[in-house]
Protein backbone atom coordinates (compact mmCIF):
# COMPACT_ATOMS: atom_id res chain seq x y z
CA UNK A 1 0.00 0.00 0.00
CA UNK A 2 1.25 4.12 -0.60
CA UNK A 3 1.95 5.83 2.10
CA UNK A 4 0.40 8.94 2.20
CA UNK A 5 4.79 10.58 0.99
CA UNK A 6 4.74 8.28 -2.02
CA UNK A 7 1.04 9.11 -3.17
CA UNK A 8 2.90 12.71 -2.85
CA UNK A 9 5.91 11.84 -4.97
CA UNK A 10 3.64 10.42 -7.73
CA UNK A 11 0.91 13.25 -7.67
CA UNK A 12 4.28 15.86 -8.34
CA UNK A 13 5.74 13.30 -11.06
CA UNK A 14 1.87 13.02 -12.70
CA UNK A 15 1.70 16.89 -12.49
CA UNK A 16 -1.54 16.90 -10.18
CA UNK A 17 -1.57 20.34 -8.56
CA UNK A 18 -5.00 19.54 -6.77
CA UNK A 19 -3.79 16.63 -5.60
CA UNK A 20 -0.28 17.49 -4.35
CA UNK A 21 -2.14 20.40 -2.33
CA UNK A 22 -4.37 17.97 -0.64
CA UNK A 23 -1.41 15.31 0.08
CA UNK A 24 0.84 18.42 1.26
CA UNK A 25 -1.38 19.63 3.66
CA UNK A 26 -2.81 15.76 4.85
CA UNK A 27 0.68 15.45 6.21
CA UNK A 28 1.28 18.20 7.63
CA UNK A 29 -1.90 17.08 9.44
CA UNK A 30 -0.80 14.09 10.17
CA UNK A 31 2.07 15.92 12.13
CA UNK A 32 5.19 15.25 9.54
CA UNK A 33 7.41 18.09 9.63
CA UNK A 34 7.56 20.49 6.53
CA UNK A 35 11.40 20.16 6.12
CA UNK A 36 10.32 15.96 5.72
CA UNK A 37 7.83 16.70 3.45
CA UNK A 38 9.89 19.08 1.44
CA UNK A 39 12.72 16.49 1.24
CA UNK A 40 11.44 13.47 1.07
CA UNK A 41 8.37 14.34 -0.57
CA UNK A 42 9.35 17.41 -3.19
CA UNK A 43 12.51 17.13 -3.79
CA UNK A 44 12.83 13.45 -4.80
CA UNK A 45 9.62 13.82 -7.02
CA UNK A 46 11.65 16.59 -8.76
CA UNK A 47 14.80 14.63 -9.29
CA UNK A 48 12.52 11.99 -10.71
CA UNK A 49 11.19 14.54 -13.17
CA UNK A 50 14.76 15.39 -14.09
CA UNK A 51 16.46 12.16 -14.96
CA UNK A 52 13.31 11.74 -17.10
CA UNK A 53 13.57 14.41 -19.09
CA UNK A 54 17.29 13.49 -19.32
CA UNK A 55 16.15 9.93 -20.45
CA UNK A 56 13.87 11.60 -22.77
CA UNK A 57 11.22 9.71 -21.24
CA UNK A 58 8.66 12.92 -20.57
CA UNK A 59 9.07 16.63 -21.94
CA UNK A 60 8.72 19.56 -21.64
CA UNK A 61 4.63 20.11 -20.87
CA UNK A 62 5.23 17.21 -18.71
CA UNK A 63 7.92 19.24 -16.83
CA UNK A 64 6.25 22.09 -16.66
CA UNK A 65 3.28 20.70 -15.47
CA UNK A 66 5.24 19.21 -12.91
CA UNK A 67 6.82 21.60 -11.89
CA UNK A 68 3.44 23.38 -11.49
CA UNK A 69 2.48 20.84 -8.95
CA UNK A 70 5.03 20.91 -7.15
CA UNK A 71 4.68 24.61 -6.27
CA UNK A 72 0.94 23.97 -4.76
CA UNK A 73 3.25 21.75 -1.89
CA UNK A 74 5.73 24.58 -1.67
CA UNK A 75 2.95 27.66 -1.33
CA UNK A 76 1.80 25.37 1.41
CA UNK A 77 5.26 25.01 3.18
CA UNK A 78 6.58 27.68 2.67
CA UNK A 79 5.20 29.69 5.79
CA UNK A 80 6.24 26.62 8.27
CA UNK A 81 9.57 26.33 6.90
CA UNK A 82 10.51 30.51 7.46
CA UNK A 83 8.48 29.93 10.72
CA UNK A 84 10.81 27.69 11.51
CA UNK A 85 13.52 30.82 12.27
CA UNK A 86 17.10 29.58 10.32
CA UNK A 87 16.90 25.69 11.07
CA UNK A 88 15.80 24.89 7.88
CA UNK A 89 18.08 26.37 4.96
CA UNK A 90 18.02 26.50 1.68
CA UNK A 91 20.39 24.71 -0.56
CA UNK A 92 21.66 27.80 -1.91
CA UNK A 93 20.89 31.25 -3.38
CA UNK A 94 20.64 31.92 -7.00
CA UNK A 95 20.60 35.31 -8.48
CA UNK A 96 19.13 34.34 -11.97
CA UNK A 97 18.61 36.08 -15.69
CA UNK A 98 18.24 35.85 -19.81
CA UNK A 99 20.94 38.66 -20.27
CA UNK A 100 20.84 41.81 -22.30
CA UNK A 101 19.06 41.59 -25.44
CA UNK A 102 16.97 38.47 -25.23
CA UNK A 103 13.65 37.99 -24.31
CA UNK A 104 13.39 34.16 -24.34
CA UNK A 105 12.30 33.13 -20.58
CA UNK A 106 11.20 29.49 -21.23
CA UNK A 107 14.32 27.53 -20.31
CA UNK A 108 15.39 30.00 -17.90
CA UNK A 109 12.24 29.74 -15.63
CA UNK A 110 12.40 25.76 -15.90
CA UNK A 111 15.77 26.17 -14.74
CA UNK A 112 14.46 27.94 -11.68
CA UNK A 113 11.24 25.71 -11.10
CA UNK A 114 14.14 22.53 -11.02
CA UNK A 115 16.19 24.86 -8.90
CA UNK A 116 13.39 25.39 -6.20
CA UNK A 117 12.72 21.94 -6.94
CA UNK A 118 16.32 20.88 -5.41
CA UNK A 119 15.81 23.01 -2.73
CA UNK A 120 17.67 26.53 -3.37
CA UNK A 121 16.43 30.14 -3.13
CA UNK A 122 15.90 32.04 -6.72
CA UNK A 123 16.10 35.63 -7.35
CA UNK A 124 14.52 35.95 -11.02
CA UNK A 125 15.98 39.01 -12.68
CA UNK A 126 13.52 38.24 -15.85
CA UNK A 127 14.52 38.83 -18.84
CA UNK A 128 16.73 41.30 -20.94
CA UNK A 129 18.65 41.65 -18.00
CA UNK A 130 21.37 44.76 -18.14
CA UNK A 131 25.07 43.75 -17.10
CA UNK A 132 24.78 46.31 -14.49
CA UNK A 133 21.49 44.98 -12.95
CA UNK A 134 23.39 41.51 -12.43
CA UNK A 135 26.68 43.20 -10.94
CA UNK A 136 24.36 45.05 -8.81
CA UNK A 137 22.43 42.01 -7.58
CA UNK A 138 25.33 40.04 -7.21
CA UNK A 139 26.77 42.96 -4.71
CA UNK A 140 23.14 43.47 -2.79
CA UNK A 141 21.91 39.97 -2.56
CA UNK A 142 25.43 38.11 -2.18
CA UNK A 143 24.35 34.92 -3.78
CA UNK A 144 26.48 31.44 -3.96
CA UNK A 145 25.65 31.44 -7.84
CA UNK A 146 24.86 33.89 -10.68
CA UNK A 147 22.30 31.91 -13.54
CA UNK A 148 22.73 32.98 -17.03
CA UNK A 149 20.33 32.11 -19.68
CA UNK A 150 20.75 33.53 -23.74
CA UNK A 151 19.02 31.42 -26.84
CA UNK A 152 20.71 33.42 -28.89
CA UNK A 153 23.77 33.17 -30.90
CA UNK A 154 24.01 36.87 -30.62
CA UNK A 155 22.72 38.04 -27.48
CA UNK A 156 25.06 35.01 -25.59
CA UNK A 157 28.03 36.77 -26.39
CA UNK A 158 26.90 38.94 -24.02
CA UNK A 159 27.63 36.77 -21.17
CA UNK A 160 31.05 37.08 -21.02
CA UNK A 161 30.84 41.28 -20.50
CA UNK A 162 28.13 40.06 -17.34
CA UNK A 163 31.46 38.21 -16.10
CA UNK A 164 34.07 41.04 -16.79
CA UNK A 165 31.39 43.23 -15.21
CA UNK A 166 31.87 41.15 -12.14
CA UNK A 167 35.26 41.28 -12.25
CA UNK A 168 35.74 44.80 -12.62
CA UNK A 169 34.05 45.43 -9.27
CA UNK A 170 36.00 42.91 -7.71
CA UNK A 171 32.73 40.28 -6.96
CA UNK A 172 33.55 37.50 -9.55
CA UNK A 173 35.49 35.08 -7.17
CA UNK A 174 31.77 35.33 -4.71
CA UNK A 175 30.16 33.69 -7.31
CA UNK A 176 30.18 30.71 -9.21
CA UNK A 177 28.89 31.53 -12.78
CA UNK A 178 26.31 28.90 -14.38
CA UNK A 179 25.42 29.77 -18.04
CA UNK A 180 23.39 27.82 -20.10
CA UNK A 181 20.63 28.02 -23.23
CA UNK A 182 20.66 26.37 -26.54
CA UNK A 183 23.31 28.01 -28.39
CA UNK A 184 26.06 27.31 -25.77
CA UNK A 185 28.64 24.66 -25.38
CA UNK A 186 31.17 23.54 -22.58
CA UNK A 187 33.55 25.26 -24.87
CA UNK A 188 31.94 28.41 -25.34
CA UNK A 189 31.47 28.00 -21.60
CA UNK A 190 35.25 27.86 -20.87
CA UNK A 191 35.98 30.43 -23.36
CA UNK A 192 34.64 32.57 -21.50
CA UNK A 193 35.70 31.62 -18.23
CA UNK A 194 32.39 30.49 -16.14
CA UNK A 195 32.72 27.94 -13.87
CA UNK A 196 29.53 25.61 -15.17
CA UNK A 197 27.37 25.36 -18.45
CA UNK A 198 23.81 23.72 -18.23
CA UNK A 199 22.91 22.02 -21.48
CA UNK A 200 19.80 21.01 -19.97
CA UNK A 201 17.48 22.02 -16.32
CA UNK A 202 18.50 18.75 -14.99
CA UNK A 203 22.24 19.14 -15.63
CA UNK A 204 22.68 23.10 -14.45
CA UNK A 205 21.03 21.84 -11.43
CA UNK A 206 23.46 19.06 -10.74
CA UNK A 207 26.22 21.23 -11.34
CA UNK A 208 24.74 24.08 -8.40
CA UNK A 209 24.46 20.85 -6.14
CA UNK A 210 27.95 19.78 -6.65
CA UNK A 211 28.86 23.47 -6.15
CA UNK A 212 27.06 23.49 -2.80
CA UNK A 213 27.59 19.71 -1.44
CA UNK A 214 30.16 21.06 1.15
CA UNK A 215 27.92 24.18 2.07
CA UNK A 216 25.07 24.94 3.72
CA UNK A 217 23.66 21.36 3.75
CA UNK A 218 19.84 20.89 4.18
CA UNK A 219 19.17 20.86 8.06
CA UNK A 220 15.91 18.59 9.18
CA UNK A 221 14.34 19.33 12.23
CA UNK A 222 14.97 16.93 14.87
CA UNK A 223 13.43 13.61 15.11
CA UNK A 224 11.89 14.10 11.65
CA UNK A 225 11.85 10.64 10.36
CA UNK A 226 9.58 9.52 7.39
CA UNK A 227 5.69 9.01 8.92
CA UNK A 228 5.12 5.61 6.80
CO1 LIG B 1 13.00 32.74 -30.63
N1 LIG B 1 14.56 32.06 -31.54
N2 LIG B 1 13.33 34.51 -31.38
N3 LIG B 1 11.36 33.24 -29.75
N4 LIG B 1 12.72 30.93 -30.30
C1 LIG B 1 14.94 30.68 -31.28
C2 LIG B 1 15.91 30.62 -30.12
C3 LIG B 1 15.57 30.26 -32.66
C4 LIG B 1 16.60 29.12 -32.53
C5 LIG B 1 14.44 29.92 -33.65
C6 LIG B 1 14.99 29.57 -35.02
O1 LIG B 1 15.29 30.42 -35.77
N5 LIG B 1 15.11 28.30 -35.32
C7 LIG B 1 16.20 31.61 -33.15
C8 LIG B 1 17.64 31.88 -32.69
C9 LIG B 1 18.61 31.77 -33.83
C10 LIG B 1 19.98 32.08 -33.39
O2 LIG B 1 20.25 32.92 -32.60
N6 LIG B 1 20.90 31.34 -33.96
C11 LIG B 1 15.22 32.60 -32.57
C12 LIG B 1 15.05 33.91 -33.05
C13 LIG B 1 15.83 34.28 -34.29
C14 LIG B 1 14.17 34.83 -32.44
C15 LIG B 1 13.88 36.25 -32.86
C16 LIG B 1 15.09 37.08 -33.31
C17 LIG B 1 12.80 36.18 -33.97
C18 LIG B 1 12.46 37.52 -34.59
O3 LIG B 1 11.92 38.36 -33.93
N7 LIG B 1 12.84 37.63 -35.84
C19 LIG B 1 13.24 36.84 -31.61
C20 LIG B 1 14.30 37.42 -30.67
C21 LIG B 1 13.66 38.13 -29.53
C22 LIG B 1 14.73 38.48 -28.52
O4 LIG B 1 15.04 37.67 -27.69
N8 LIG B 1 15.30 39.67 -28.62
C23 LIG B 1 12.62 35.62 -31.00
C24 LIG B 1 11.48 35.65 -30.21
C25 LIG B 1 10.87 34.53 -29.68
C26 LIG B 1 9.54 34.54 -28.95
C27 LIG B 1 9.35 35.79 -28.08
C28 LIG B 1 8.44 34.48 -29.98
C29 LIG B 1 9.57 33.18 -28.19
C30 LIG B 1 10.13 33.29 -26.76
C31 LIG B 1 9.02 33.23 -25.72
C32 LIG B 1 9.59 33.11 -24.35
O5 LIG B 1 10.68 32.63 -24.11
N9 LIG B 1 8.81 33.58 -23.40
C33 LIG B 1 10.59 32.40 -29.02
C34 LIG B 1 10.71 30.99 -28.96
C35 LIG B 1 9.67 30.24 -28.13
C36 LIG B 1 11.75 30.32 -29.63
C37 LIG B 1 11.93 28.81 -29.79
C38 LIG B 1 10.88 28.34 -30.78
C39 LIG B 1 11.82 27.97 -28.54
C40 LIG B 1 12.76 28.40 -27.41
C41 LIG B 1 12.38 27.65 -26.16
O6 LIG B 1 11.71 28.18 -25.31
N10 LIG B 1 12.77 26.37 -26.09
C42 LIG B 1 13.42 28.72 -30.35
C43 LIG B 1 13.59 27.59 -31.34
C44 LIG B 1 13.92 26.29 -30.66
O7 LIG B 1 14.65 26.28 -29.68
N11 LIG B 1 13.37 25.25 -31.17
C45 LIG B 1 13.67 30.10 -30.78
C46 LIG B 1 12.39 25.50 -24.99
C47 LIG B 1 13.32 25.75 -23.80
C48 LIG B 1 12.91 24.85 -22.64
O8 LIG B 1 14.63 25.41 -24.18
O9 LIG B 1 15.46 27.74 -23.75
O10 LIG B 1 16.97 25.98 -24.79
P1 LIG B 1 15.88 26.34 -23.87
O11 LIG B 1 16.31 25.91 -22.40
C49 LIG B 1 16.82 24.64 -22.10
C50 LIG B 1 18.34 24.59 -22.15
O12 LIG B 1 18.91 25.44 -23.11
C51 LIG B 1 18.76 24.88 -20.74
O13 LIG B 1 17.72 24.33 -19.96
C52 LIG B 1 16.48 24.43 -20.66
C53 LIG B 1 15.65 23.19 -20.36
O14 LIG B 1 16.37 22.02 -20.51
N12 LIG B 1 18.98 26.24 -20.26
C54 LIG B 1 19.77 26.46 -19.18
C55 LIG B 1 18.49 27.41 -20.66
N13 LIG B 1 18.93 28.40 -19.89
C56 LIG B 1 19.72 27.83 -18.95
C57 LIG B 1 20.43 28.39 -17.88
C58 LIG B 1 21.16 27.55 -17.08
C59 LIG B 1 21.20 26.18 -17.32
C60 LIG B 1 20.52 25.61 -18.37
O15 LIG B 1 21.86 27.98 -16.04
C61 LIG B 1 21.72 29.32 -15.63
Amino acid sequence: MLTVLQKLRNAVIMGDTTAVAQLTQQVLDEGLAASTVFEQGLIPAMDTVGQQMKANEIYIPEVLRAAQAMRAGLVILEPRLTAMDGRWQARGRVVIGTVSGDLHDIGKNMVIMMLKGAGFETIDLGINVPRERFVASILEEKPDILGLSALLTTTMMEMENVIEALEKVGCRDSVKVLVGGAPLSQAFADQIDADGYGPDASTGVDIARSWMAEKAPVVSEPGSGENE
